[in-house]
């Protein structure tokens, strides 16, 4: 990828927003039809993407922060609370529709009609999302967190849901 491309990368995704759709066609470099590991690695740093979760800097992100992270991507208009409409796309898309049974009455603990950020992470960590994550990402010590080698892997091997070591069009609901 050359530095015109890297720049004209970055402002479509600056301009995207933190919960903006990435486009496969931006991250496939080689033009591949798919997004490489290598290709995937490169769309995340570009993105910001641990840093941007890693909120305390501490270079790991802890399941708290993963929580924080996913927060960030289901809330489509960036307005800091979820509706149950942007919490149920957000599950479905990153879980699958069928793998999860979760009612959104039990996660908004103080019944108005949106899930705030705490709400949010604290029924995230009771519920078994993250330790389902860290096994099918190929976490070996969740508890201790994802170090920032270990991210962007762990993300791909997550979306390459066939293990074909790609990830196609339509495979991932990262690429919207
Ligand atoms: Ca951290
Ligand atoms: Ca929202
Ligand atoms: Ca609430
Ligand atoms: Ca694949």
């Amino acid at each position: 990828m050359n530095r015109m491309h890297v720049v004209l990368m970055s402002a479509i995704l600056a301009f995207a927003g933190p919960a903006g759709a990435q486009s496969l066609e931006d991250w496939d470099a080689d033009g591949s039809g798919a997004v490489s590991q290598q290709e995937w690695t490169t769309g995340l740093d570009i993105l910001g993407l641990f840093s941007d979760w890693d909120a305390d800097g501490s270079g790991i992100v802890d399941e708290g922060e993963f929580a924080g992270g996913l927060f960030g991507r289901f809330d489509q208009d960036g307005d800091g609370a979820l509706t149950a409409s942007e919490w149920d796309d957000g599950i479905d898309a990153w879980y699958g529709e069928e793998a999860v049974d979760l009612d959104f009455d039990a996660w908004n603990s103080d019944d108005d009609d949106m899930l705030s950020a705490d709400e949010f992470t604290d029924s995230f960590r009771v519920s078994d999302l993250y330790e389902r994550f860290a096994a099918e990402a190929n976490i070996t010590d969740p508890a201790s967190g994802i170090g920032e080698d270990a991210f962007a892997p762990a993300l791909f091997d997550w979306f390459d849901a066939d293990d074909d070591q790609e990830i196609a069009p339509g495979e991932s609901a990262w690429f919207g």
